[in-house]
């Protein structure tokens, strides 16, 4: 037997086509029962649908008039016995709203609205008792305190990433009900902070479903291709509830012949490695393989791609292959009606249209996306760059805020370490420099190497230096990352397009360089002067002058310009051009293409 480094299962010991069993160890935060890994791929009652829903700006439902706990808040669903009797809520008379989705796009009087908001849901149940029961959330924008019969079962903070919760013990065989209070208030110290250039959708903005589970059941798996090997499939199973019933997980991949049993260490742990020859997973081949985990009767499937992705000097290279990475950054945003995308098919549009560019990568700015945009890029073949939402200013000497983002970052790794499309883990988006933001991006790419090093890690950064030709990376924390995000606004927020061709970009370290972000503002349908701002024209300019400016840059190994589609923020009021939306999109909100979308996908056919 020999220990081999393979990455992220550096602690794995390999015996070729041979199975070994250690204790490896599951993600989790401290306030919500650990992820269910790939939750949609097993037995599961949906809960979406229609809600009832009460809007409650001073949190009546939650704080009594002397501003302590209610003990009977909005989340006891009380109903009024008798006339007498005052009541000052019903949610059995309560306006409706659909789940998944945002408030704000679907109810005019909650465009702007920022605040609590009650959600209740009745719904008839069978219980088994040979079955355990998880409340699993896809998304929640920002905190949710979730009630399951009057009683609550959990708390989340973070408005981009999955969570879920046992409730074995609340629901009942026949008559059930959930009410989730629902805060989306900006709040200096959360992640992202007050400031942001995105709308800040508010509502339970992804699918809801009890998951059902063995008693003992398979919480968390991981497999992968041996980042060392890639004639071996390595990963580990992890087991929880009670262990006595089995001893043996069992993974099938039919098309490759694999079935493997995977005997547990007595924590309900295993790692493996298995002898396999899976064709290789890239945009050009987008190989899913049908994977089966069995265990305790429990059967869940997965869609799984192998490749191995590194850098090498300057090089990002996938499956030992140099490979350029031709990009477009993507808000989560539904494609022709706007607000929170969720659904496949917004998911198969948008991401069709990065095709349509030419694109073999996405940058999935700037927090976790809905799972289908991962599950959808796995079978296009799209590279994915998959980012927290730590954007701007947020607190970095704050220990609290730290764990905020730490939480997050652990929770998309948790949800997301399968798949194959996703090659680099983003920390920040343009950050000021300072000693405590080095310190915390530095300790979140330690714990996200700690989960997951077989991936790239990458910040999107904006702080450099001026020199006499142009300009020199040099911000520190470029030293911590694998690959180096430069976001740029040449021509734009700086400069002027005819002078970007010309300028010159340095860096101090020998590391691949994406520009990940560069663009313009254009109304589509105005037209004019290339010199005339909002113009059509005008973005052209900048993208053309751009694309020959980065195509001086000798470290440039991707591009992903900033952005596929006009989006909705706050920040963007100009009467008759923004009406707040941000304008930088290569089509627009009703998806009708610019002029600058054909420059770049004309250069992209040059790449
Ligand atoms: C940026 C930000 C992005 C903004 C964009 C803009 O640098 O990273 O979130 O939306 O600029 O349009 O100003």
């Amino acid at each position: 037997m020999k220990c081999v480094i393979v990455g992220c299962l550096a602690f794995f010991c390999l015996i070729a086509n041979a199975i070994s069993a250690e204790t490896a160890e599951i993600t989790q935060s401290d306030s919500v029962t650990p992820l269910l890994q790939n939750a949609s791929g097993r037995n599961a009652t949906s809960l979406n649908g229609q809600w009832t829903y009460i809007i409650d700006p001073y949190e009546n439902g939650y704080y009594n008039h002397r501003y302590e706990p209610h003990a009977n808040g909005y989340f006891k669903n009380a109903k009024m016995s008798s006339p007498s009797e005052l009541l000052e809520y019903n949610f059995e008379t309560a306006d409706k709203i659909s789940v998944p989705g945002d408030w704000n796009t679907q109810k005019d009087h909650l465009y702007l609205y920022e605040g609590t908001v009650w959600y209740n849901k009745d719904f008839t149940f069978s219980k088994r008792s040979d079955q355990r029961y998880f409340l699993y959330f896809g998304a929640v924008n920002y905190k949710a305190i979730v009630y399951v019969n009057g009683e609550k079962v959990g708390e989340h903070e973070g408005g981009f990433t999955s969570f879920n919760f046992d409730v074995t013990a609340f629901l009942k065989s026949g008559d059930n009900f959930v009410t989730v209070k629902v805060d989306n208030r900006r709040e200096r110290d959360q992640v992202p902070t007050v400031n942001t250039d995105w709308w800040n959708y508010g509502g339970i903005t992804r699918s809801v479903s009890i998951v059902s589970v063995p008693q003992a059941y398979l919480a968390d798996y991981q497999i992968q291709l041996s980042p060392n090997n890639n004639q071996t499939i390595e990963g580990k199973v992890v087991v929880a509830g009670a262990l006595t019933q089995s001893s043996e997980v069992t993974v099938t991949i039919a098309e490759l012949g694999v079935k493997e049993t995977i005997k547990l260490n007595n924590q309900g742990n295993a790692t493996f490695a298995i002898n396999a020859r899976p064709r290789l997973w890239s945009p050009e081949s987008p190989v899913l393989y049908d994977v089966e985990f069995s265990y305790n009767g429990e059967i869940i499937r997965d869609r799984i791609g192998f490749r191995s992705i590194k850098t090498n000097g300057e090089n990002i290279e996938l499956n030992g292959k140099s490979i350029f990475l031709k990009g477009i950054s993507i808000h989560e945003e539904s494609p022709l009606t706007s607000g929170r995308a969720w659904s496949e098919e917004d998911a198969r549009t948008l991401l069709q249209w990065a095709k349509e560019l030419g694109c073999n990568f996405v940058r999935l700015a700037h927090y976790p996306h809905n799972e289908h945009m991962l599950r959808m890029a796995d079978e296009m073949g799209l590279l994915v760059w998959s980012e927290i939402p730590v954007y701007w200013t947020v607190l970095f000497n704050n220990n609290a805020v730290y764990k905020k983002a730490e939480q997050q970052l652990a929770e998309m790794i948790h949800r997301d370490i399968n798949r194959a499309s996703i090659v680099m883990w983003s920390m920040a988006n343009e950050t000021p420099s300072s000693d405590a933001r080095l310190t915390f991006i530095t300790n979140l790419i330690n714990h996200a190497r700690e989960l997951d090093n077989t991936r790239l890690i990458t910040a999107a950064m904006d702080t450099h230096s001026t020199t006499k030709n142009g300009i020199l990376i040099d911000d520190p924390l470029a030293n911590a990352v694998d690959v180096i995000g430069i976001n740029s606004y040449c021509g734009w927020y700086v400069s002027e397009a005819s002078k970007c061709s010309d300028l010159r970009w340095e860096s101090k370290y020998q590391k691949p360089i994406i520009m990940s972000e560069l663009g313009a503002g254009a109304l589509q349908g105005l037209h004019g002067d290339s010199n005339e701002r909002w113009t059509e024209e005008f973005q052209e300019s900048v993208y053309i002058h751009n694309l020959a400016m980065v195509d001086n840059i000798s470290a440039l190994r991707g591009l992903s310009p900033w952005i596929l589609k006009d989006f909705r923020s706050p920040r963007r009021p100009l009467n008759n051009i923004q009406d707040f939306w941000n304008r930088k999109g290569l089509v627009s909100e009703k998806g009708i293409k610019k002029k600058a979308w054909y420059v770049l996908r004309d250069y992209y056919k040059t790449k």
